[in-house]
């Protein structure tokens, strides 16, 4: 038979819509696809929550892709071995506490296991306001990332979620334009955006954990964004303190939704 251009069109716009207006009202939003925002959207997805997950790049997978310094690989430390595992991602000890990953294979299953879960991804999608009630934050506006970046006047669309997490790294955008635009104050030390700090990589995997957490009503905070959020230093390519904060914070909200 042969294949015509009008229905392949036809798929993929049937495809796709399906996916938008089904997602229209989620339990939970994430923003940002590097590894906390993935990690966190697998282990909700898995224990059946709706769960969606933007992107502004074309990719997901964030900073994880090229390890350190494009030396593709990844260093995990034994405490996040068993997320590694949960993906059936491969590792090989280096020394005691230090195990290696391949950036490329971690990147990719992280993904394919989160959307073969149930996470549904929307990629060149950027999130550029949230939705709020006087009880606290309850959507996002999206637009496409073409838009933005050209800077088409050109309005966004909104989604409804029970809770928001931003795990956009360390640019933490979400709690930015929350900071800016939302009435009230950041549940943090001096209830604002306490800033990330220079390299200690053992405090910050710590840190991480610790920081990741509800900052505003309906505003948890995830990987590095956790820590540029309530404060905390940068860790470099170690990559155990955000594959833990995608599951505490899959786990806090599996608890608040009951
Ligand atoms: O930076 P990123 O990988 O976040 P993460 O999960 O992991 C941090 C590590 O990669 C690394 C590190 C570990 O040692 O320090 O930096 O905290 O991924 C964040 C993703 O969010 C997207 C961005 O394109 C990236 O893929 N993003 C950022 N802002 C927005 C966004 C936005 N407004 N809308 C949609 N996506």
């Amino acid at each position: 038979m042969a294949l015509d251009e009008i229905l392949i069109t036809r798929a993929i716009i049937d495809g796709y819509y399906q996916k938008l207006t089904s997602n229209l009202e989620t339990d939970v939003a994430i923003v940002g696809g590097g590894p906390s925002g993935l990690v966190a959207g697998y282990f909700l997805a898995k224990a059946g929550r709706k769960v969606v997950l933007y992107e502004r790049k074309l990719s997901v997978g964030g900073g994880m892709w090229g390890g350190g310094m494009m030396f593709n690989d990844i260093v995990v430390q034994t405490d996040a071995l068993h997320v590694l595992d949960a993906f059936g991602i491969r590792y090989r000890r280096f020394q005691e506490n230090y195990y290696i990953a391949d950036a490329v294979e971690a990147a990719s299953t992280l993904t394919s296991k989160a959307v073969q879960a149930g996470l549904t991804v929307f990629n060149c999608v950027s999130v550029e306001d949230v939705m709020m009630r006087p009880e606290g934050l309850c959507g996002l506006v999206i637009n496409w990332s073409p838009v933005e970046m050209v800077g088409l006047h050109v309005d966004p669309l909104t989604v409804r979620a029970k809770f928001v997490v931003d795990a956009t790294g360390h640019a933490t955008e979400v709690v930015k334009v929350v900071v800016r635009k939302v009435p009230g104050k950041l549940m943090t030390p001096e209830g604002r955006i306490e800033g990330e700090k220079s390299m200690w990589a053992d405090q910050a995997e710590k840190l991480t954990l610790e920081n990741t957490r509800e900052v505003f009503p309906g505003l948890y905070v995830a990987g590095m964004a956790a820590n540029a959020t309530v404060g905390g230093p940068r860790m470099g390519p170690i990559f155990g303190g955000m594959l833990l904060s995608g599951e505490k914070v899959a786990a806090e909200l599996n608890a608040r939704l009951g």
